[in-house]
C-alpha cells in the first residue's frame, strides 16, 4: 500500500520532548483513512552521528548534514509518499530548509506541505519557500482537518481550520520516537485544551488557536488511562497553554484523578489565579502534578495591568511560596524590557527573582519580544519606533545580553526528568531545599546546585547594579 504522507521531525529539540504536533497529525490522518509515517530526523541523527547532532544543536552549519540527508533521500524515494509534511519551528528552520532544497532538486514531483507555529509567526519566509518551489502548501494554525482535506485532494484554504472537536479527537497512537533516549519510562505529551482564556497583549496564543476549547475532565482521565493500559505510560507533560483556563474544570479534573485507582505524574503550565490557593495546590500535588510552569512576567502591578495579564503581584508571590513549600517543582518565566517599563521597574522584577531564587527550580528571563499577531503588536511597535524610547531599549537589551542571558544559560536542571516525574518528586525537592539530600544526588551535585544559584544571584546583582546606576 502506498504511503499518503510522510511527516518529518527536524533537529534540534529537547531530547526527551519531541514537539508532538506531527504525532497528533499523523494519528488524525490515519483515523481518517490515510497511511502515514513519521521520520524523526532528530532522533535518527543522534543515533547516526551524535557529534554531528550535537554540532547542529549548537547552531552548526546545516550543510554538514549533506551526507546524512542523502540517506534520507534514499529512504523517502523508497517509501514513495504522495505528500511530504514538515512542521515548522524557528529552531529547526535551517535543517528543514536544507532538506526541502534537496527534495526539490531530487524529487520535485512530491508536494511538500508546511504547517506549524512558525508559518503563522514568520509567514513571509515561507512564502518565499513557495516562490522557490521549496514547498507547495502553507498551512497556518490547527492542521488536522485541513491536512486531511489536502490528502483527499480537496480545495485547500491557506489558513488552517481552528475547529477540531477536541472531545472526539483521536487519542495519540503515533508515539514520539523516544524509546532510545535517556528518558525511561516514556514521558508522553498530552493536551487537555487548545488556546487560552486570557488576552495578554504580548502573546499570540489566543490568536493562534482562535480562543479556548477543552476536553472534558472525564475524557482527559480516560485518555491517560488509555495510554497507561496500552503503552504502560504513567508520566505526562501537558502541552496546554494553561490547565486552569476555567478553575472549575481544574477542580473537576483533580477530582477525577483522585478517584482513579492509578496515579499519574504530570506537568503543565498554569495561570496565576487567586483561586490557586494553598489547598488547591496541595490537591494538585495529590492528583499527580509534580511540575508547574508559571508565566509571572513581571513583579510590577502597573505593567501586569497595562499588558492585560489579569494577575496580581500578591498572588504571584503567594503562589511561588505555597507551591515551593508543598514541594511542587517550579519553572517560572519573566519578561523584562516591556514597552513603557522603567529601569527601576525592571529592577523590581529582578529583585523578586533574587528573593525567591531558591524556591523556583528553573527561572527563565526573556527580553520583551514584539510577537507578530500578538494583541499588542501595533502598540508595542509604535513604542519601539519612537526615538525617545530607544535609549532604554538598547540599555535593557545590553543588560540582557551581557548579564541575564548568562543567568538563563545556567539553567535550572536541578532534577533529572526521571526524578521530576516520579512519585518521590516532591520529597526529593524538599530534601534538596533543606540541603540534606547529599546521599540522593551526591555531594558534588549539591555543591553544583548551590554554586549555580550563587552565580545566578551574582548575575542578577550585576544587572541590578547597571540598571540602578545613573
Ligand atoms: C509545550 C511547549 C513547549 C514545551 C515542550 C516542547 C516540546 N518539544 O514538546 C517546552 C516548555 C519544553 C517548550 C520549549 C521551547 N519552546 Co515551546 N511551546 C510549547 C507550546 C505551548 C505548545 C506546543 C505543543 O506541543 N502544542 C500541541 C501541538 C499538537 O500543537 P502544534 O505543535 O502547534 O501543532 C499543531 C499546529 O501547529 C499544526 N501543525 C504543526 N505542524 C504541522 C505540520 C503540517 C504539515 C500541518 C498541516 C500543520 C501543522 O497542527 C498541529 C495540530 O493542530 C507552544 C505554543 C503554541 N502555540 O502551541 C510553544 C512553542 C512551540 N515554543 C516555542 C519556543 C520558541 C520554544 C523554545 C525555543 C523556547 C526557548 N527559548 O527555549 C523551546 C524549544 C524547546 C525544544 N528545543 O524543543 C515557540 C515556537 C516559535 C516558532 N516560531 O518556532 C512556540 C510556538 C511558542 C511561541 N510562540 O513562542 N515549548
Ligand atoms: S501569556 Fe499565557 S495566559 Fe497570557 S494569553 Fe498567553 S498563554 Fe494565555
Amino acid at each position: 500500500m502506498s504511503l499518503d504522507v510522510l511527516f518529518f521531525h527536524f533537529p534540534a529539540y529537547l531530547p526527551f520532548m519531541p514537539p508532538p504536533g506531527v504525532n497528533y497529525l499523523s494519528t488524525y490522518v490515519e483515523e481518517a483513512g490515510f497511511r502515514s509515517e513519521i521520520m524523526d530526523i532528530n532522533a535518527d541523527l543522534y543515533q547516526y552521528d551524535p557529534n554531528l547532532w550535537a554540532d547542529i544543536v549548537q547552531g552548526g552549519d546545516t550543510h554538514k548534514l549533506a551526507d546524512y540527508y542523502r540517506n534520507i533521500l534514499v529512504y523517502v524515494s523508497n517509501r514513495s509518499p504522495r505528500f511530504i509534511a514538515f512542521s515548522a519551528f524557528e529552531i529547526s528552520y535551517k535543517s528543514s530548509m536544507f532538506l526541502a532544497e534537496l527534495l526539490r532538486n531530487e524529487m520535485p514531483s512530491v508536494p511538500i506541505i508546511v504547517g506549524g507555529p512558525d508559518v503563522l509567526e514568520r509567514r513571509e519566509l515561507y512564502e518565499d519557500w513557495i516562490a522557490q518551489s521549496l514547498c507547495h502548501f502553507l498551512i497556518e494554525r490547527e492542521g488536522e482537518e485541513v491536512l486531511s482535506r489536502i490528502l483527499r485532494g480537496e480545495q485547500h484554504p491557506l489558513v488552517g481550520l481552528v475547529d477540531m472537536d477536541l472531545e472526539h479527537a483521536p487519542w495519540l497512537h503515533r508515539l514520539p520516537n523516544i524509546a532510545h533516549w535517556y528518558v525511561s519510562p516514556l514521558l508522553l505529551p498530552v493536551y487537555a485544551s487548545r488556546g487560552c482564556t486570557s488576552r495578554c497583549l504580548f502573546c499570540a496564543h489566543k490568536v493562534f488557536w482562535n480562543g479556548y476549547r477543552c476536553k472534558t475532565p472525564e475524557r482527559m482521565v480516560s485518555e491517560l488511562d488509555y495510554y497507561f493500559n496500552t503503552f504502560g505510560v504513567q508520566r505526562f507533560y501537558f502541552t496546554d497553554m494553561l490547565l486552569n483556563g476555567h478553575m472549575d474544570w481544574l477542580d473537576h479534573f483533580i477530582e477525577k484523578l483522585l478517584e482513579s485507582p492509578r496515579t499519574y505524574f504530570w506537568s503543565s503550565y498554569f495561570r496565576v489565579h487567586p483561586q490557586l490557593t494553598c489547598d488547591r495546590l496541595f490537591d494538585l500535588k495529590q492528583a499527580g502534578c509534580v511540575f508547574m510552569s508559571l508565566g509571572l512576567e513581571s513583579h510590577v502591578q502597573r505593567l501586569l495591568d497595562e499588558f492585560h495579564k489579569g494577575t496580581k503581584v500578591t498572588d504571584n508571590e503567594r503562589i511561588v511560596q505555597d507551591a515551593a513549600d508543598i514541594g511542587l517543582i517550579l519553572h517560572v518565566s519573566f519578561i523584562i524590557g516591556f514597552p513603557s517599563e522603567t529601569p527601576l521597574e525592571a529592577v523590581e522584577t529582578l529583585q523578586f527573582i533574587r528573593r525567591h531564587l531558591d524556591r523556583m527550580d528553573h527561572v527563565e528571563i526573556y527580553l520583551y519580544e514584539n510577537v507578530p499577531h500578538s494583541l499588542g503588536f501595533k502598540k508595542a511597535m509604535a513604542y519601539f519606533e519612537n526615538e525617545e524610547n530607544q535609549a532604554y531599549r538598547s540599555r535593557i537589551a545590553s543588560v540582557y545580553t551581557d548579564k541575564l542571558s548568562l543567568f538563563n544559560a545556567k539553567g535550572g536542571g536541578v532534577l533529572s526528568s526521571h526524578q521530576i516525574y516520579s512519585p518521590d518528586a516532591a520529597e526529593i525537592k524538599i530534601a534538596l531545599m533543606n540541603h540534606c539530600q547529599t546521599h540522593l544526588l551526591g555531594a558534588a551535585q549539591v555543591e553544583l546546585i548551590a554554586a549555580s544559584k550563587t552565580d545566578q544571584r551574582d548575575m542578577l546583582d550585576a544587572a541590578i547594579a547597571v540598571l540602578t546606576a545613573e
